[in-house]
């Protein structure tokens, strides 16, 4: 199959997302909170979309950029340390860059970190140089040690990174993170960060010719829509009048509010859409400060 018999002219959008682990359902909780509803085939290979014209297609997360780059899925939820590394490999073989990142969608999150042993005394880069770095991440690993200007060797693994330098197969390592259980329990210690990585929706560099376009398009906005609000509150509450600074002092993640003056009065009613946290510490700093009746809503749908 080319990549014109496969893409062009279709009238569905397919995303692929992972089959099975750290990213399979947060995507499809988020593509259901975007309004997409499915059918699974028998083989759970496939769901196909009832709410839209948009199909899953369940796979290993490192098969998604290229099944993007061939044309054979539209878009995909993949790890940006993936989406990286292929993009990397690609540009070392000289290919052009077919896919690219389009959204971060804020979750599974970690780090592509530089480990060594928990007895080194960590100086910095060059103290890698001649050194054997195990990683399943070459590329990305290429590129920082050309960028740091230092010479060490790649081994390049296919998993079990972590146990390399136990082996006697290499002096530090280069992996995925996120709370450096795995690096403890294999007596390694991170020292340094070369990629912050979390899900991202991965599509095509050229934009679709057809309906396509559309489609990506609305998801893109209802996406945008839910990611905006994922841990946003809808705040209500009164306020007199010369509080009124003090009070907004405390809600520097609010968007502007929309208030009225209660008949009457000094007093302000009062909503915020606030994006961080609305704790109790919150509340009772907002209730000193002068505000009155607080109450914190869910938003379950926002369109801007
Ligand atoms: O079968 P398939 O190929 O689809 O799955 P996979 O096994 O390759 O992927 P999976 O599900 O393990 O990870 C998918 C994506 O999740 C990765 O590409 C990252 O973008 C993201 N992610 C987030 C992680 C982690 N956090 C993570 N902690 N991927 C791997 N890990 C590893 C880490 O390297 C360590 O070995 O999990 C282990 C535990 O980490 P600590 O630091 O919490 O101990
Ligand atoms: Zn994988």
């Amino acid at each position: 199959m080319t990549t014109a018999t496969t893409s062009a002219g279709r009238d569905r959008l397919r995303i692929a997302i992972q089959k099975n682990g750290r990213l399979s359902e947060p995507a499809r909780a988020l593509l259901a909170s975007a309004g997409l509803s499915w059918r699974e085939s028998r083989d759970k290979l496939f769901c196909y979309g009832e709410s839209l014209p948009v199909d899953l297609l369940l796979v290993r997360d490192d098969d998604i950029p290229g099944l993007i780059a061939d044309g054979v899925c539209d878009l995909g939820v993949v790890g940006r340390n993936v989406l990286l590394e292929q993009a990397g490999e690609r540009a070392e073989a000289g290919k052009p860059a077919v896919f690219r990142e389009w959204r971060a969608l804020g979750f599974g999150g970690c780090r592509l970190s530089i480990a060594v042993p928990e007895g080194w005394d960590w100086q910095g880069p060059a103290q890698l140089a001649g050194k054997r770095i195990a990683t399943t991440y070459p590329n990305q690993l290429r590129a920082w040690l050309r960028v740091q200007g230092v010479e060490a060797e790649i081994v390049v693994l296919n998993g079990s990174v972590e146990i390399a330098p136990r082996l006697g197969q290499a002096d530090a390592i280069c992996d995925l993170v996120s709370s450096g259980a795995t690096l403890a329990a294999n007596q390694l210690k991170p020292v340094l960060d070369i990629l912050r990585s979390e899900a991202v929706l991965a599509g095509p560099v050229a934009p679709f010719g057809d309906v396509r376009a559309e489609l990506a398009d609305l998801l893109l906005r209802r996406m945008d829509g839910v990611l905006r609000i994922r841990d946003s509150k809808l705040l209500l509450f009164q306020s007199p009048r010369e509080a009124l600074p003090q009070v907004l002092q405390l809600l520097p993640d609010a968007e502007p509010p929309t208030m009225c003056a209660v008949d009457g009065s000094e007093t302000l009613a009062l909503q915020a859409l606030c994006h961080g946290a609305m704790t109790w510490q919150r509340l009772e700093d907002l209730k000193r400060a002068g505000a009155r009746g607080l109450m914190v809503l869910p938003v379950e749908r926002m369109l801007a």
